[in-house]
């Protein structure tokens, strides 16, 4: 899971930090030979003034600091002067070029992908970084943008305490359809969820919707006992939003909280089946239609999800097979380029494997915090 960007930005920051680092020794080394410290002269353009440290600090300067005069001096010097740096704008393009190409080589749209460099640029503008550290201080810098990145994404429904909510204010059963491209993950992501609801005390049941692919009623019914709840189906070539309707029925009778509806799996560009996921919608009126899409199909997920859009309502996403994709940009990318949350990643085959969406938690995945 988010192996390449994880990889690939720790790099582009061990790098950049590193050759932060060495251009300083041997402008210490320079001076040392020369025998003379550097010289802070006076610039307005600049507005930096760092912490002044100790030893190597010539008076003059701290005079200057004092005094509130604003000193022009190489970025490298005043690191070796000063306690803090900031970095001068060629750095800052340097250090964002590094960044932009590493999220794009990790499939991170080329949108998301520059909002996020510009963020990390307007931070590192603003900020003086401790010299002693500059790497943690970049990695904090580039959490900081992330974080940012994708929290501007619309926020997700928490669904283990929406189903609650609504059984509690009369809206049982609370109707959830799953739609979204053949062998994404739906009927197992479906069975997760029953799993999840019914260790929660609730009692879903599952409407075998999908009456389309062969086998795919025995897989529903082999997911539902394996999880222990309740299957309604039909016969191949029934209409879906029939079943839809029985399983609605059974559960009002029966006191089952949560029907879980499966469908076939669709492309976008298929008008039929998208006029009979049009049609399931109109007549269940389902209280949430997730999406669920395959982190491993790259960049193209994004603008599926937008044309389905165009013609069904989605409410939120699951982003299946996380744990076989090495790059991991989509689950950066995909909120904020459809305007749709995502709510969980599945993240294996097992019953277990559904991770609810926090963003704090992707950054930490993809970039552990300093210390
Ligand atoms: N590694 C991994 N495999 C998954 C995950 N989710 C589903 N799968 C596997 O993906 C395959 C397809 O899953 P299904 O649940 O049948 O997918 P579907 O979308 O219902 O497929 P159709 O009904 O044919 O459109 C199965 O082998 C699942 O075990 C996941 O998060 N990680
Ligand atoms: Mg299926």
């Amino acid at each position: 899971m988010f192996d390449s960007l994880k990889r690939k930005l720790s790099d582009a920051i061990k790098t950049f930090s590193k050759s932060e680092e060495h251009k300083v020794d041997e402008e210490i080394k320079e001076e040392a030979a020369h025998g003379e410290a550097a010289e802070p002269t006076v610039d307005d353009k600049s507005n930096v003034v760092g912490e002044a440290v100790d030893k190597g600090a010539p008076k003059h300067a701290e005079v200057q600091r004092d005094s509130g005069i604003k000193l022009s001096v190489s970025t490298n010097i005043k690191k070796t002067i000063f306690g803090s740096v900031k970095l001068s704008d060629a750095e800052i393009d340097r250090f964002a070029e590094k960044l932009r190409v590493s999220m794009l080589e990790s499939d991170v749209s080329f949108e998301v992908a520059e909002g996020f460099v510009e963020q990390v640029k307007v931070i590192l503008g603003e900020r003086k970084l401790s010299s002693k550290g500059l790497q943690d201080e970049l990695i904090g810098t580039v959490r900081e943008a992330l974080l940012d990145t994708l929290r501007s994404s619309k926020g997700a429904i928490d669904i283990m305490s929406f189903i609650p909510e609504r059984i509690s204010s009369g809206g049982a059963p609370v109707k959830i359809l799953f739609l979204g491209p053949n062998g994404t993950g739906k009927t197992t992501t479906i069975a997760k969820i029953a799993y999840a609801l019914k260790n929660k005390g609730l009692h879903p049941l599952l409407s075998a919707s999908d009456t389309f692919r062969a086998a795919a009623i025995e897989q529903t019914e082999h997911h539902a006992n394996a999880v222990g709840v309740p299957v309604i189906k039909s016969s191949y070539g029934a209409d879906p939003t029939s079943v839809a309707f029985d399983a609605v029925a059974y559960a009002k009778a029966h006191g089952n909280d949560v029907v879980l509806i499966d469908s076939a799996g669709r492309q976008e560009t298929n008008k039929n089946l998208i006029g009979e996921i049009q049609k399931m919608r109109r007549v269940i009126g389902p209280d949430l239609t997730i999406y669920v899409g395959e982190s491993v199909s790259g960049g193209a997920i994004a603008m599926q999800i937008a044309e389905f859009s165009k013609f069904v309502k989605i409410d939120g996403i699951i982003l299946t097979k996380l744990d076989c994709d090495a790059k991991g940009g989509n689950s950066i990318s995909i909120s904020k380029i459809t305007g749709i949350p995502i709510m969980f990643f599945g993240t294996g085959e097992k019953y277990t494997d559904l991770v609810p969406y926090d963003p704090a938690k992707v950054v930490d995945m993809i970039l552990p915090g300093a210390g």
